[in-house]
């Protein structure tokens, strides 16, 4: 089977940045562009190029500004040596330059204020918002200790708070990408493994014969070099198997779609392991050698035949057989993706868990074409003093869930209301490059711990709804305009980046590191931050590394050998994982000593009511969760997100693509706007779905407000993963209102 790879990866062309062969790409040229094709190429030698890497998502590729003489950026085109993007930027890294351009950008600090009895932000200068901030971490820290001040962050940004959180003696800190993304996946890798899996996943795809992808929809998850793999693994014509309620994209580049009755999936797997395992189709030498808990694992899956996975997946026996064959076929070439927005249902790890096990009897961890041992380079650390230690921290706020590696939001900021039983009180806030009213579910608690909250400060590029709450909202310059840490890639071999300002900071906006030095400085702790530039930071680290700024400047993207041996598993040979065993645990003992059950079973969930629809929600090629749904370039191809119902619901409901509808689900909550609908045969009769990330409800985001419907505003039931603390949101149902269900009715 061969596939055109461009229409599938619509990733930006070698070296020109996308402007003459993607059409996705070229779109991004479209009205709203600062320049057309023509001027463009003519233009390019006069351009000075600048080394970054992109931050409208974190797979972080390595990339080369280019801005004018008058300071402006042009364009931004991939860095040809870097793992991370092999030279092409997705259409959303090529037009991250809309971030710099966006006229709605933050452009002061600005500090909540009550005029005419009406709360509003009036605009600050930095002195007097700094001043604020600082005196408001010591009130803090006096009044409860520093431990009730937190920091919910992502990306960039992140860790320069984190270190002035550190040196203040708080690490009450916690991102979305752990309980509201991988954070399940990484705690049943790590129980199988005794590793996680990370980011970038180390997976083969390039080399793989068969690729297995169980809710991951790569294709629309623009994850870059692993899309550019992906197009290579198809045209050497590897066996695509796509487990999706939903026609994606990868689903239908596949040859076997397996259109699952939504949250069945581990009885699919299980029924995969009963096949292989029935039939001998594992590896039997792997097994032996690397893997304890097989004889358990058999006894277990004993029962899990296709016919009973049937009654609960609604896939096909002969298609659960076949697809196990086409496995075992490729094997060891073979990857059971282990996915990466996985906080679905609630059980979670053990999902997570039973991708695991198959990759062990199928024994592709540690080979070609199935999961290869990564590795990175360590960036020396600039001297400070020693942090303090704090009396609690995010490992108590999450306590209740034994295996939390990472700090879970969803209870950093449920310690925010007091209560009897709350010993962690959250008092004061500070947000960084997260947009938690969109990445965080339950509005409503959400609300009433901002309430509760003494102080809260945001720090954003843009104006996003999350701003609204804050009393101090700090603009933050865009990744184009300022230094930031190194990026230490963990890949095939190690390789580091690093980011350039390419233009100087518009208006009046300062970069996060800037930002966390000016309030250490205020708060006593100036010598946890001794530089007076970012730059000097970086300087001593490369020098360190055996390479320098100037050098990096030159090439954005330097490799090192790999140290820690081969990438595969060595034929013949023992090889010691780093779990309590040993060995890759199919059998989990710690699960078991914790009180959970030591091999995956599936679990039924709750389906869909009468006049329900399960909410189902994703990724779309053109934008990264909230933060790009105003970005000029971006919004410029696809402004709103749509409503996908299969045409049985349409039938019944009497929906024609193109109307506008409202959502009110299964807790009367209605979508304060509408969204059009998209009649498709590519969605399940028992869901809807949409791509996450729209529905804005600041009226400062001139392009996005009020376009769509946000995702995150109908899920207000939340499935807990009780080993590690995820944030389960696949259980939310809703009904499809044809009437606007906030028009006024007139008596
Ligand atoms: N363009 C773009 N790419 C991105 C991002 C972005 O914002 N934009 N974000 C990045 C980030 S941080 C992440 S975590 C990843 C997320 O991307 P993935 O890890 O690929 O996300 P998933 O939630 O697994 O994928 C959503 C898919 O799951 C399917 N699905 C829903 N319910 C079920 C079910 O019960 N069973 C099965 N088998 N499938 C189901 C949906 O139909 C949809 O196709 O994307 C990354 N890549
Ligand atoms: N309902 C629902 N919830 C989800 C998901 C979903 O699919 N559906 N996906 C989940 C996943 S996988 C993840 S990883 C999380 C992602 O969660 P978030 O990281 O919170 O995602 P965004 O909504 O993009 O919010 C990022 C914020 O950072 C700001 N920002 C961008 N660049 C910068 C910068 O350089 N500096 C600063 N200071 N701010 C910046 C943006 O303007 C935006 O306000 O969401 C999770 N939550
Ligand atoms: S995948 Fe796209 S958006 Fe993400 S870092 Fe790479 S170029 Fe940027
Ligand atoms: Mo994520």
């Amino acid at each position: 089977m061969t596939t055109s790879r461009r229409k599938f990866i619509k990733i930006s062309a070698l070296g020109i940045g996308g402007l003459v062969t993607s059409t996705s790409a070229l779109n991004l040229f479209g009205k709203n562009s600062y320049l057309n094709n023509k001027t463009a190429l003519n233009i390019t030698q006069n351009l000075k190029k600048t080394a970054t890497y992109c931050e409208v998502c974190f797979w972080k590729c390595a990339a080369w500004a280019h801005s004018d003489e008058q300071g402006n950026i042009k364009k931004i085109i991939g860095n040809e040596t870097d793992p991370h993007c092999f030279g092409r930027l997705c259409p959303r890294g090529t037009g991250g330059v809309g971030m710099y351009h966006d006229e709605d950008r933050l452009k002061t600090p600005l500090i909540r204020t009550t005029i005419n009895g009406e709360e509003t932000f009036r605009e600050a200068s930095w002195e007097e918002a700094l001043d604020l901030i600082a005196s408001k971490f010591k009130d803090i820290k006096e009044k409860y200790g520093a431990e009730s001040f937190a920091l919910l962050k992502h990306g960039s940004p992140g860790k320069h708070l984190e270190h002035l959180f550190k040196a203040y003696g708080s690490d009450t800190v916690a991102e979305p990408a752990y309980a509201q993304c991988r954070g399940a996946r990484e705690a049943g890798f790590n129980l199988t493994y005794g590793s996680w899996i990370g980011s970038p996943e180390p997976t083969d795809i390039r080399d793989t014969k068969c690729l297995v992808l169980i809710g991951s929809h790569i294709g629309e998850n623009m994850h870059n070099s692993q899309v550019q793999e992906m197009s290579d693994a198809i045209d050497n014509n590897a066996t695509i198997i796509t487990v999706d309620p939903r026609l994606s994209t990868a689903a239908s580049k596949s040859q076997y779609w397996l259109a699952i009755k939504p949250a069945t999936d581990i009885a699919l797997m299980l029924a995969w392991m009963h096949v292989i395992i029935k039939e001998e189709l594992y590896d039997k030498a792997y097994v032996k050698r690397y893997t304890i808990g097989f004889d358990e694992l058999k006894d277990h899956v004993e029962n899990f035949t296709p016919e009973w996975a049937y009654g609960i997946t609604t896939i096909k026996p002969e298609d659960i057989r076949k697809t196990a064959r086409e496995m075992a076929h490729a094997a060891p070439a073979v990857i059971i993706h282990p996915g990466r927005h996985v906080s679905w249902y609630g059980d979670d790890t053990q999902r997570a868990r039973a991708m695991a096990i198959l990759n062990g009897l199928l024994g592709s961890w540690g080979r070609r074409g199935g999961f290869y041992f990564k590795e990175s380079i360590s960036v020396p650390k600039f001297p400070h003093p020693k942090y303090p230690h704090p009396k609690w921290d995010w490992r108590d706020i999450g306590e209740k869930f034994p295996l939390a590696q990472m700090g879970i939001t969803t209870e950093v900021i449920r310690h925010a209301i007091p209560s009897k039983d709350n010993k962690y009180p959250v008092k004061a806030m500070m947000v960084a490059g997260t947009n938690i009213t969109k990445s965080i579910p339950n509005k409503k608690l959400l609300e009433e711990a901002i309430d509760e909250l003494e102080f809260m400060v945001v720090i954003d590029t843009m104006p996003m709804d999350v701003t609204g709450y804050a009393d101090v909202v700090l603009p933050e310059c865009t990744y184009l305009e300022r230094y930031d840490g190194i990026r230490s890639a963990t890949n095939r071999e190690p390789s580091i980046a690093v980011r350039v300002p390419a233009v100087k900071p518009k208006y009046d906006s300062k970069p996060g590191w800037w930002i966390a030095k000016q309030i250490g400085e205020r708060i006593g702790l100036g010598d946890f931050f001794k530089y007076d530039d970012y730059k000097e930071v970086i300087e001593w680290q490369l020098k360190k590394m055996g390479t320098s700024l100037e050098e990096m400047e030159k090439i954005g993207v330097k490799h090192y050998p790999r140290k820690s041996g081969p990438m595969y598993l060595v034929e013949g040979e023992n090889h010691e994982f780093p779990t309590a065993s040993g060995k890759i645990e199919l059998y989990s003992k710690e699960l078991k000593d914790l009180g959970f059950d030591p091999m995956p079973l599936y679990t039924k969930h709750p389906e869909p009511p009468q006049g329900f629809y399960r909410l189902n929600y994703g990724r779309s090629p053109m934008h990264t969760f909230s933060r790009t749904a105003n970005n000029p370039n971006l919004n410029d191809l696809k402004s709103e997100n749509n409503l996908w119902v299969n045409p049985k619901v349409a039938r019944i409901i009497g929906l024609k693509t193109g109307q506008s509808v409202w959502l009110k689900n299964q807790d009367k909550i209605t979508s304060t706007f509408s969204i059009k609908v998209r009649v498709t045969e590519r969605i399940r009769w028992d869901s809807v779905y949409m791509v996450h990330g729209f529905g804005h409800d600041n009226k400062k985001l001139s392009r996005a407000f009020g376009k769509g419907i946000n995702d995150t505003e109908m899920v207000t039931k939340t499935m807990i993963d009780p080993i590690m603390g995820g944030t389960g949101m696949r259980g939310n149902f809703v009904e499809i209102l044809t009437e606007d269900p906030h028009k006024t009715v007139e008596i």
